[in-house]
């Protein structure tokens, strides 16, 4: 049956009306309705060994145009579509994006299932359902202010499938309901994804804002994902959530195996568990504790989980490598206090060092270092990530282990990052070197052959221009904010942490807008664009975004400034926002102080868009230095090395340089100056002021007056449109390498080893 009629029937019999006459929301259902049926007609990906990635966040985004795009569909539906006088994209607006991630972490989890669906292997994520997700964020008086985000609806992507595990804890057993998505693969079968929710989970917990009852955990469990990123100490409730996930994870996986027929001895032949951060590590534990009561000794449970068992570690911030005090673990968890003593125990026994005990003489369980002594392999994310873990962080480690450790450079998959997102310039791409790079990433290098077309580069430049119109159009619909097509669009979005070093560039703008106010203008207006969620307990943070939204204002509403210089925060940064945003883009904003970003993958995603990076040595951003060359990417800053070395001395002084250097001082200087303090909270600014002039912690001082060289160079470079257009090639031609495909196939060539479909 054609598309259309497919539509008008799915309409027809759910609102008695045809397509012309159904409006976007009723358009949205039946399409959801047909979409699901063929992802339910869809061959289930199987095999004789499967993997379960088990995952806290899984931030998959709107799924409709995913599927359509991953069933060959897309095209054929919006032409439907287009013939009755309806929008596609205004269609996809009626969707609320599931927000089940706080970043980049759970971001990677969503391209990696829908690349290991798209290469035919079985692999199905595990996590939670959280009925509120990340908060929503909104700006009151220039701050940030939180509110639940309600992302279900009744009929959703969402299928009930009956199953259900019970959890015991202290407080009384608990029971998880499990719901599954599809996971589609491009031109491929389908794999799911396994969000459990609690049984007696109960909304009406939630009163204030975001606040609810933490100890009430029989009615709690699945209310929030947790709106940390990595900077404050765990809490109690956090335990209880990880322990229901990987307690019905477990459960789940052993039921498979039974239901095969499977010996439970050969656990490791059927499943390999890939361990997304610490935040699943209890799944070790709980694994071996439920197959000791299924009949199998201490040691043969032991050997099987270690054979099953991978972990990747996304960081080396001290304060991000999850230690729980052995009470909390009493408290919430007392079935897997007696396991995790006897690893300890074995571990104790073999290695004396206790640099790598699991439980140390505080009486910290470090469950990073139970999936390194208990699982088979570990991998960072990046290349110097994983160098930073084998040599330094995890020195201990590799030395007893070296043939666990292995990098696996992040990716992202290209059909959301690309072919959704940029439709014009996948297009174009096609239109130049055929379709093959859709399944091959590596064949966009065959762009490189027209390097110095200016007919290729004048197009590059003209999509780059429509996708700042559509922006810019959007930034009014859903800002009410006005931007200039024909400025430069210099975006950093990112979770806010000082880390990632928000702060500096908005020195850059105070350096700026001091800059055009004694009469320096620019050669073309600059559009800065921010998004950004803090953590809602994380002060500084919250600091930084009250300097960003005054700075906005002040700049608004200074007519010396504003013809040439915008500054623009969205509210509410989310995956939505970010297809929007990464396609406009002219610079690509990955500042975060060496040897701190695990990999990000943002920048990849504005490589492929065509953005060129600014940015400093570390994570990917190493990796994107080395394919482009120097000539294609702008790079500043400290080294990691300089970097570390000045942590491990004690030697970084943010006294060095403000207060002796000029420059920096009146850029410091300025966030508590009076025209500020009138338009900001003072106490906001005065403490964010102490902070970035005497502790500055991540060494913003230290590279800002680089930074703002190089950005400047940037800028002036930007000018040479065809130079520019070339930089812009080659960062589309050399992004191949970080499709999540590539990833993907590596985890499975070294660690999975799945046979494929
Ligand atoms: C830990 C303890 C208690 C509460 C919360 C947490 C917590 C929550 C979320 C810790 C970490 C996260 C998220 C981390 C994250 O997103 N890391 C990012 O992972 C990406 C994928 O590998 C990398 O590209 C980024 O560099 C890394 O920051």
């Amino acid at each position: 049956m054609r598309m259309r009629d497919q539509l008008e029937q799915k309409v027809g019999l759910r609102f008695s009306k045809g397509l012309m006459a159904a409006d976007n929301k009723e358009i949205y259902q039946a399409l959801l309705e047909l979409t699901q049926e063929k992802l339910a007609a869809a061959p289930r990906i199987q095999g004789e060994k499967k993997l379960y990635y088990i995952s806290a966040e899984f931030l998959v985004g709107k799924l409709l145009s995913n599927n359509l795009i991953n069933l060959g569909i897309y095209d054929e539906v919006k032409e439907a579509l287009a013939e009755a006088g309806k929008d596609l994209s205004a269609v996809e607006e009626v969707e609320n994006e599931p927000s089940l991630g706080n970043g980049g972490l759970g971001r990677l989890a969503a391209c990696y299932l829908d690349s290991a669906a798209t290469l035919g292997l079985p692999g199905d994520g595990v996590g939670l359902l959280y009925h509120f997700g990340l908060f929503h964020q909104y700006f009151e008086d220039h701050k940030q202010v939180e509110r639940p985000d309600a992302w279900l609806s009744p009929k959703s992507w969402l299928q009930e499938t009956g199953t259900r595990f019970t959890v015991p804890f202290p407080q009384g057993d608990v029971e998880g309901v499990l719901y599954d998505l599809y996971v589609s693969g491009y031109d491929n079968g389908v794999n799911k994804l396994h969000l459990f929710d609690l049984a007696t989970v109960d909304e009406g917990l939630v009163k204030q804002g975001i606040d609810f009852d933490k100890t009430d955990i029989q009615h709690n469990l699945t209310l929030f994902l947790y709106p940390d990123d990595s900077d404050r100490p765990g809490r109690l409730l956090r335990v209880y959530q990880q322990y229901f996930m990987v307690s019905c994870a477990a459960q789940l996986i052993l039921k498979e195996m039974e239901d095969k027929g499977w010996p439970l001895t050969s656990l490791h032949e059927h499943a390999v568990i890939q361990i997304n951060d610490t935040h699943p590590s209890m799944v070790i534990p709980e694994l071996i504790r439920l197959l000791t009561a299924r009949g199998l000794s201490m040691d043969e449970a032991i050997a099987t989980v270690s054979k099953t068992c991978a972990y990747t570690n996304h960081t080396i911030l001290a304060e991000a490598l999850e230690k729980w005090p052995l009470d909390f673990l009493e408290e919430a968890v007392p079935g897997l206090v007696p396991v995790i003593q006897e690893l300890d125990r074995r571990v104790k026994e073999k290695y004396p060092d206790p640099k790598v005990a699991i439980m140390d003489e505080n009486g910290l369980v470090h469950m990073a270092h139970m999936d390194i002594h208990y699982g088979f392999s570990v991998n960072g994310v990046a290349s110097l990530h994983t160098e930073i873990l084998e040599k330094s962080e995890l020195k201990a480690f590799a030395d007893i282990y070296s043939e666990k450790f292995n990098n696996k450079t992040n990716g992202i998959t290209f059909r959301r990052w690309l072919m959704h997102c940029n439709p014009a310039l996948a297009a174009f791409i096609t239109e130049k070197i055929g379709p093959g790079w859709k399944k091959d990433a590596a064949e966009l290098e065959k762009l490189l052959q027209f390097q110095d077309d200016e007919d290729t580069l004048r197009r590059l430049l003209d999509i780059k221009h429509q996708n700042k119109k559509a922006l810019c159009a959007e930034l009014k619909e859903k800002a009410g904010v006005e931007t200039d097509t024909h400025s430069i669009f210099d975006i950093q979005i990112k979770r806010l942490h000082e880390y990632k070093r928000q702060q500096m560039n908005a020195l850059y703008i105070i350096w700026k807008y001091q800059q055009i106010k004694a009469g320096n203008k620019p050669q073309r207006p600059i559009t800065l664009v921010f998004g950004a969620k803090a953590a809602p307990a994380y002060i500084i943070a919250k600091d930084i975004i009250h300097l960003i939204l005054c700075l906005q204002d002040l700049i608004d509403h200074d007519p010396d400034v504003s013809p040439w210089l915008k500054v623009v925060m969205v509210e509410n940064y989310n995956i939505t926002w970010a297809e929007k945003l990464i396609p406009a883009c002219d610079i690509s904003e990955q500042i975060s102080l060496a040897s701190k970003e695990a990999s990000g993958t943002g920048n990849m995603k504005f490589m492929l868009n065509g953005a060129i990076t600014l940015g400093t040595m570390d994570g990917a951003n190493v990796e994107i230095h080395d394919l482009v060359g120097e000539d294609n990417v702008y790079i500043f800053g400290q080294s990691s090395e300089t970097v570390m070395d000045l942590y491990a001395r004690s030697a970084y002084r943010p006294g060095d340089y403000y207060g002796k250097d000029e420059e920096i001082s009146q850029l410091v200087d300025f966030i508590i100056s009076p025209t500020m303090m009138r338009l900001g909270d003072p106490e906001n600014l005065a403490r964010l002021y102490k902070d970035m002039s005497r502790k500055d912690w991540f060494m913003a001082l230290l590279d800002v007056k680089d930074y703002i060289q190089v950005k400047e160079r940037a800028f002036k470079e930007f000018e040479d449109r065809m130079a520019w257009a070339k930089k812009m090639l080659v960062n589309i031609a050399k992004a191949g390498y970080f499709s999540s495909d590539r990833s993907v196939a590596e985890y499975n060539r070294d660690i999975w080893k799945l046979p494929s479909a």
